[in-house]
């Protein structure tokens, strides 16, 4: 028997064990494994019935994803070792259980649905998450999970990806019993009563009682359809999970099953599948760190401190607070401190009534969250957090007096968007401590951690920081230090052509619909007035003596800037506002065409095509150079910043992902045609040139070793 599946016999019961770890992903070796050693099983008179549990922590985290690429090289084609695996389970004559610890997702509640029966610990969770990668389930899930729980349920099921606690698996009927003391010996009593009763096996797809009135299922699918489309904005899988579905139905078991494979096949061909499997493995990957181990040494977190109760140091503190870690906050004044305490309670309270969290559940997180004036009282913390005001002399300044106050060993982190972490660092005399953690807006939300490493960062510093990442449930991407990391750096660009084809014809509205209608979450303009014009602009004067003569510069924001108009903080900005609504305002506009034609810029109409391709070719060039330059370790790293930080569709697997899949020599092609149309601040990355040429890709891109 191969090492993919182990058997072990209890008296007349066979027990066939999944040996993949981590998460048993279901091969197409271990699925002709499994298939294999349930027909030997089945085959034997000595056995009268077969359980199937996952080994390690999990039932099975469905089909082995990293298999994808070369069966979409290949095509689907019509045999596959899944479907064989799953209908010959079903097709056994003996009764055949899965026993479910764990997690049972996509392929491998798939191959839970082929067994005749489903016993499950009560901490199990079930699930179709194809849709997250692009798919829709392709082992007959779409035919089978309906005759269990219904059309409309399983469609919903299928279309959000939701996992689903084992004793609602129950209430649905997708599970027949929860395990009430350990798992594999409740399955194999169970499975010997079953044997003993004689009855025949229960075969999923034979089933048909529950499939229901096909008006009341078009009704209720209608319905979910629309919720489907308002919230897939733009992403294809979902609707297409519900049209499989809703075939369960219409056609024959075996039909039913064909259509939900060809379907399987269009998303696996679409590149939506692409840029979103790139996006699973590159959440995974970013946490890769060439020379840290699990041996290199880390610094203990057990308490924390912040610098700044405003809207970004608040933010930080609720993060600590919600991972139990407590925190201190620092302020210049009691009254300032008081009102960003009070802020803090406000936006729990707003999760209070939202229904995300209970008045206990707030009371524990406050109580871990305390305010001082006094740098002292940092003293115990291992690590503080600053989130002052974004200036390189106000950031040196307190750096030297946390190097005063911290206790050896404490970990000094900047919050700072933009700034040389290093000239931060040597304001203090232990630089090894000293590192940039930049949280993005609201800190307690979003779920991107720019980790800048200085010139001196220690590797412990580092190990510890990733690690704290995930503790406070953030996706940590380590990145170089230079103006603007990788997120802000890329911005910086995006913003400039996002205000160019303002000054050259299109109208604020156009190119935010624009950029919504790619899939981005809101526009660019939008965007600049939720983060405050001021802040870019306060930003802009720190950089404007690097900024390369000759270059162009926006027109518009400085002129906003001094008009008072921020963005959303006071009423205007790019748009005007009532509320937090955006009203398209003709001032701005007026005041676009006036700057232009006083600078002599021809204004034409900007197709969107245009504006999409301005925008994303000068984020993918930066992007470009930022790889070749070090400051990102992978094209990956750089996608899950802008896919976590930045709002960047997952479907488009980020920015450079974007780039490989357009083709590198379209976007080299464009870039060079905006360098001479355009200026020299187009001027293509080099890498980029390389990459076009050599027909590659950033993914495929290594970086030479220093050898080399
Ligand atoms: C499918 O089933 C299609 C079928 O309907 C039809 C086919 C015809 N494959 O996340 P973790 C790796 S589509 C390959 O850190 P956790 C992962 O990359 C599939 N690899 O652990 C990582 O590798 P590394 C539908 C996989 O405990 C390691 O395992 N299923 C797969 O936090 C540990 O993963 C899904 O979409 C896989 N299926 O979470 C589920 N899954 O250590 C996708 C994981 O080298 N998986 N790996 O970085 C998950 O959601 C989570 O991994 C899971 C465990 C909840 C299972």
């Amino acid at each position: 028997m191969t090492s993919l599946v182990q058997v072990d016999h209890q008296d007349d019961v066979a027990v066939v064990t999944l040996n993949h770890p981590p998460v048993n992903a279901l091969s197409q070796d271990l699925c002709r494994a499994l298939l294999a050693a349930v027909r030997t099983e089945a085959a034997k008179d000595t056995v009268r019935a077969i359980v199937i549990t996952g080994g390690g922590s999990t039932f099975s985290g469905g089909a082995d994803i990293s298999e994808f690429g070369a069966l979409r090289e290949r095509g689907p084609g019509d045999e596959f070792p899944m479907h064989d695996m799953i209908n010959g389970i079903e097709a056994c004559d003996k009764p055949v259980i899965a026993a479910i610890h764990g997690n049972a997702l996509g392929g491998g509640l798939e191959t839970a649905l082929g067994c005749h029966y489903r016993i499950a610990t009560p901490t199990a969770r079930i699930g179709l998450p194809e849709v997250k990668l692009g798919l829709i389930p392709g082992a007959m899930g779409t035919q089978r999970l309906p005759r269990l729980c219904g059309i409309p349920k399983a469609a919903e099921i299928a279309a959000s990806g939701t996992m689903i606690p084992a004793a609602e698996a129950v209430e649905l009927g997708i599970i027949d019993r929860l395990a009430e003391g350990d798992l594999v010996a409740d399955a194999v009593q169970w499975a010997r009563e079953l044997a003993d009763a004689g009855e025949p096996p229960r075969r999923t797809s034979e089933l048909t009682d529950r499939l229901g009135d096909p008006d009341a299922n078009a009704a209720a699918l209608e319905e979910l359809r629309k919720n489907v489309a308002r919230k897939a904005r733009g992403q294809e899988s979902p609707l297409r999970c519900i049209e499989a579905v809703e075939a369960a139905g219409t056609m024959s078991f075996e039909d039913g099953s064909k259509n939900e494979f060809r379907i399987f096949g269009e998303c696996l061909a679409s590149t939506q599948s692409q840029g979103l499997i790139h996006a699973f493995f590159g959440e995974r990957t970013v946490g890769k760190i060439p020379g840290i181990t699990k041996e290199t040494p880390r610094r203990e977190i057990r308490s924390a401190a912040v610098i700044g109760a405003g809207t970004m140091g608040g933010g930080i503190a609720m993060t600590y607070a919600n991972a139990g870690i407590p925190v201190v906050i620092k302020e210049v004044s009691q009254d300032v401190l008081e009102k960003g305490l009070d802020r803090i309670r406000q936006n729990y309270d707003v999760s209070v009534k939202r229904g995300k969290m209970t008045p206990e559940d707030v009371d524990q997180r406050m109580a871990l969250i305390t305010g001082t004036t006094d740098y002292s009282d940092l003293a115990d913390a291992d690590i503080i957090v600053e989130a002052a005001f974004e200036g390189m002399d106000l950031k040196k300044q307190i750096f030297s007096e946390l190097d005063a106050v911290a206790k050896p060993g404490a970990i000094l982190a900047t919050n700072t968007s933009t700034l040389d972490v290093d000239a931060i660092a040597s304001a203090t005399k232990r630089p090894e401590s000293v590192i940039g953690h930049h949280f993005f807006s609201p800190a307690n939300v979003m779920k991107l951690l720019e980790i800048v490493r200085g010139e001196k960062t220690g590797q412990d510093v580092i190990a510890t920081s990733m690690d704290l990442a995930k503790r406070l449930r953030k996706i940590g991407v380590l990145v170089g230090n230079c103006f603007g990391f990788v997120g802000n750096r890329m911005f910086w660009p995006f913003q400039r052509e996002a205000q160019f084809v303002l000054e050259e014809g299109a109208s604020v509205e156009q190119v935010d619909k624009a950029h919504t209608d790619f899939g981005m979450a809101m526009g660019p303009h939008a965007v600049s007035d939720l983060s405050g014009i001021d802040v870019f602009w306060r930003i802009n004067e720190e950089i404007k003596d690097t900024i390369p003569e000759g270059m162009r510069q926006p027109l518009v924001a400085p002129k906003l800037y001094e008009m008072g108009r921020y963005g959303q903080k006071t009423g205007a900005g790019w748009y005007r506002y009532e509320g937090r609504r955006p009203i398209p305002d003709p001032e701005v506009e007026a005041l676009i065409e006036s700057l232009a034609t006083e600078a002599g810029i021809e204004r034409r109409k900007i197709s969107d095509e245009e504006i999409i391709e301005r925008t994303m070719y000068a984020l993918v060039n930066e992007g470009a150079l930022i790889l070749e330059e070090g400051i990102a370790l992978r094209s990956v790293d750089i996608d899950i910043v802008y896919l976590y930080g930045y709002g960047f569709p997952a479907w488009r697997g980020g920015p450079m992902k974007y780039a490989d899949m357009v083709g590198l020599k379209k976007v080299y092609d464009r870039i060079c045609h905006y360098r001479d149309t355009q200026g020299f601040w187009w001027e293509p990355a080099p890498l980029l040139k390389e990459l076009a040429e050599n027909g590659s890709t950033f993914s495929e891109w290594e970086r030479p070793t220093q050898n080399n």
